[in-house]
């Protein structure tokens, strides 16, 4: 577009100099960029066909719980002069956290300023005088009412306040938390409330009163490490991104049957053997400490999976003889490896000692003991696990995984008091039961069926047991055309069940598997589509109107665009202001 003074533009520019000076300086007609008044409306012809789903402005996804706007009110933030001010506590934490949140605010505005082909205008004031106009933020105040806490958790608050010019703070503007956490949540908010002023000179934003707080405590993204090695920067990347939609827990399914990235430091063994490359394709110590540390600062919680005793093939690289032989049809070993042999004492050995270096590297209370989708036909070709069934009079194999499990799970019982491990459904379904009261049940079948999975969560609700829900988020599946709606739309708590099984649900999450994505395509195939999930869970079960989220999640998808990430359309046809 750009046109140097007094030289005329070849017609096909001029079409686009035209519309920009739409854009620039609309019509006084065009309501939507005078006023704020929800989402933009576009007049067709300059700026071709309007799309049918128009960004909102300054909307926040996942949605608030409660949002009280004054009229059309709004202030304006120039980043040059806006800063935060903290008030009561802080910590290094909020520090950090209030010197991201000012650069994301300053870049947005200094795009704008470089979108702005004409280089005019910086002068312009389109603000001043009109009766909207309630005045410049220079100052947000950032009051922490608690000191900080060191690493989030189960029990974390997430809630704040924000206000912008309300009647009892006219022309100014205030965050409130009872933790550090919650003051993350509500900077997020904040960041998300600015839109450009209609000359792209600055930011605005509504006058709210703005009260928030979590649905769900566990709000999870799981990232499959072994199928494809997932670089740190992409990890990074994500847990950002994370952070941008209000979740607060990285699932990290780290190791798996193709690879074992996970350096240990009691057993380098076992990714000097089991990953893809010995010492390109691993997950060092120090990365480890660098991704927990970089979640932290963003309040997500990182959860280790170390899946047994199924989906260990990588382990036996290393450790050959604690898988499972398989045997063919002529009772000779086939060559292939099943699951962990449990009847091996040595096992449960090497388990405690893995166990107990896991438990002090993830400093999260939470630990995710896998336990899904056991291949009992090589346990059943093996003739040692043969005998050892009949000698117990046993026929179901699954009494023999829950068996295995049940002595994991006591494993971590005597490492750790106040460790809480998460299982697969499996490990319910098999272990009649049986598996201690404390565990926290993944639900995650569906075979397309999600009554199938609202019967698993009144199941394993009604037994008392904790559960987390992720059967219809199961990202790595992908269709044409707009799949987020049915994210959209489905609840974790939409089962038959008393209001105590409900409240046993203490969340979900999206999962991305592995096996098509690697860091070339993660994060345009993780987002926006895991926006869907990340608003049924932060958001009142009462936002299920897909019509409204629709324009708000281009907005969103706009501005993670704007940000920087390769974040694909959610809505079809469409475009953003503001677009690399
Ligand atoms: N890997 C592991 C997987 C899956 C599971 N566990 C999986 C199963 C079915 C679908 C998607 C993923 N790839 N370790 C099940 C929890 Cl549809």
């Amino acid at each position: 577009i750009p046109v140097a003074p007094g030289e005329k533009p070849k017609p096909s520019e001029l079409q686009l100099v035209q519309s920009l000076d739409v854009i620039l300086n609309p019509p006084s007609s065009c309501a939507a960029i005078e006023v704020n008044s929800g989402h933009l409306q576009k007049e067709s012809g300059l700026l071709g066909y309007p799309s049918t789903y128009t960004p909102t402005r300054g909307e926040p996804w996942p949605k608030p719980q409660h949002v009280t706007k004054y009229g059309q009110l709004y202030m304006v933030v120039r980043p040059p002069v806006f800063r935060f001010e903290t008030v009561r506590h802080t910590c290094d934490l909020v520090e950090d956290a209030l010197k991201r949140y000012y650069l994301l605010i300053s870049q947005h505005h200094s795009m704008l300023q470089s979108f702005r082909k004409d280089k005019v205008g910086n002068e312009e004031k389109a603000w001043k005088g009109t009766p909207n106009y309630a005045g410049y933020l220079d100052v947000l105040k950032v009051d922490l009412m608690a000191p900080c806490e060191a690493y989030p958790n189960e029990n974390m608050d997430e809630s704040y306040e924000l206000k912008i010019d309300t009647p009892d703070l006219v022309g100014q503007g205030m965050l409130i938390a009872s933790s550090n956490w919650g003051l993350l949540r509500g900077l997020e908010t904040f960041s998300q409330l600015l839109y450009p002023t209609s000359d792209f000179a600055a930011l605005q934003l509504n006058s709210t009163l703005l009260f928030d707080f979590p649905r769900f405590s566990y709000r999870s993204v799981l990232l499959d490490t072994s199928r494809h090695y997932l670089s740190k920067q992409v990890i990074l990347e994500n847990l950002e991104i994370m952070a941008m939609n209000k979740y607060n827990v990285f699932h990290w399914h780290i190791v798996d049957d193709q690879s074992f990235p996970y350096q240990s430091r009691v057993f380098p063994e076992l990714s000097e053997k089991g990953a893809y490359h010995p010492y390109l394709h691993i997950y060092t110590q120090e990365d480890i400490a660098e991704i927990v540390e970089f979640a932290r600062r963003r309040g997500i919680r990182v959860i280790p999976e170390f899946d047994t005793p199924g989906h260990v093939r990588s382990w036996g690289n290393a450790w050959t003889d604690f898988l499972t032989k398989c045997y063919n049809s002529h009772g000779k070993p086939d060559g292939t490896y099943g699951p962990i042999n449990p009847l091996r004492e040595d096992v449960y050995k090497k388990m405690k000692s893995l166990l107990q270096e896991i438990i002090q590297v993830f400093p999260d209370s939470y630990v995710h003991l896998g336990g899904d989708e056991v291949d009992f036909n090589c346990w059943k070709s093996n003739p040692e696990i043969q005998a050892y069934m009949q000698s117990q009079n046993l026929t179901d194999y699954g009494v023999l995984e829950s068996s295995y499990m049940l002595e994991i799970m006591n494993i971590v019982k005597t490492l750790s008091r106040n460790t809480t491990y998460v299982v697969w459904q499996e490990v319910f379904d098999h272990g009649a039961g049986t598996i201690n009261q404390d565990a926290v049940v993944s639900v995650w079948k569906s075979q397309g069926n999600l009554t199938a999975a609202g019967e698993e969560l009144d199941l394993v609700t009604s037994s008392g047991y904790r559960a987390i829900f992720s059967s219809c988020w199961y990202l790595d599946y992908i269709s044409t055309g707009r799949d987020w709606p049915k994210y959209y739309l489905c609840d974790p708590q939409n089962f038959n069940g008393t209001s105590r099984q409900k409240r046993l649900v203490i969340g979900g999450g999206a999962a991305l598997w592995g096996e098509y994505v690697d860091s070339t395509n993660l994060t345009p195939r993780l987002w926006p589509r895991a926006s869907a999930p990340a608003e049924r869970l932060w958001s009142s079960q009462k936002v299920n109107n897909t019509q409204e989220a629709s324009h708000r999640l281009e907005e969103h998808r706009c501005r993670l665009v704007q940000r920087g990430f390769n974040v694909q359309p959610p809505n079809g046809p469409s475009y953003c202001i503001v677009d690399w």
